[in-house]
């Protein structure tokens, strides 16, 4: 970033996973350790529920969500919630899973989903729903969110991923009642982080002018969720001497021609 060129995507994020993780042990112990259990989850062990019921966290989200939607916008998209449970057809689909984390996912794409859906819609016409299947495999748990929110360019889908970018303006920080909907930059990026640590990823497909599919992937299987943890070596240390190569491609992938004229007469 601008502060310190040498501090990339890859140092953040081994800066951040073992930050995930000493914040889940010290939470782990002071919540095992004072005996006491959670009345509203009495089966989640410290921050790990063994059910956790990836619908309920994907309302609750959603309710959160709409909540911040409504205070800005004065309307929010509806919710249209599926799941598959294609081994045990009329169970809920659970896995073991840090519910907080989860959470803490659905509610950063949401808010980005309302907003595309609400932005991309004129006042007065009707908003199309945001659409969530969670399915779950021998292997994979998956979470797909569609919104009809005009979608994003695939160039730019990059940088949504990138710290201290972001669409939205600056937030205020001075204003302490309300949490602002979108604008630090920095959601999306910690998101994929929560959702690789335990073995997962969280990616977006996006078709321009219609709207974007966000995709969690999670383990089924709790023996698949190994935290992912990086090392501290020699070949770790290669990854941060900097190197001044040339680009070796024709075609560097750019702003049109257009924007960037625009930008410079700003
Ligand atoms: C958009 C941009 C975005 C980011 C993350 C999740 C959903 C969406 N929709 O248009």
């Amino acid at each position: 970033c601008e502060l310190c060129p040498t501090f990339t995507t890859s140092c953040f994020r081994r800066h951040t996973n073992p930050r995930i993780s000493i914040r889940m042990l010290i939470n782990q112990h002071t919540l095992v350790f004072d005996g006491a259990t959670n009345p509203v989850h009495p089966n989640t062990i410290g921050s790990i529920d063994p059910y956790c019921q990836v619908t309920e966290v994907v309302k609750d989200a959603y309710e959160s969500a709409r909540m911040l939607c409504d205070q800005y916008y004065l309307s929010s998209p509806d919710l249209v919630l599926r799941e598959l449970n294609t081994d045990n057809r009329n169970q809920p689909i659970s896995i073991v899973y840090v519910p907080s984390h989860l959470y803490h996912m659905l509610f950063e794409l949401f808010k980005n989903a309302m907003r595309a859906t609400i932005e991309s819609h004129k006042e007065g016409s009707t908003l199309p729903p945001i659409q969530v299947m969670v399915a779950i495999g021998g292997e994979d748990l998956t979470i797909k969110m569609s919104d009809r929110g005009g979608g994003v360019p695939f160039r730019k889908i990059e940088n949504l991923f990138s710290y201290m970018y972001s669409t939205a303006p600056k937030p205020q920080m001075d204003d302490k009642h309300r949490a602002p909907l979108a604008g630090f930059g920095y959601g999306l990026p910690i998101s994929r982080l929560y959702a690789k640590y335990f073995q997962g990823d969280l990616q977006l497909y996006s078709m321009e002018g219609h709207g974007t599919d966000a995709v969690i992937h999670l383990k089924a299987l709790s023996t698949d969720s190994v935290e992912r943890l990086p090392v501290f070596n020699k070949t770790a240390r290669r990854n941060y001497e900097v190197t001044h190569g040339a680009d070796d491609w024709c075609v560097p992938s750019r702003e049109p021609l257009d924007l960037a004229v625009f930008r410079l007469a700003k």
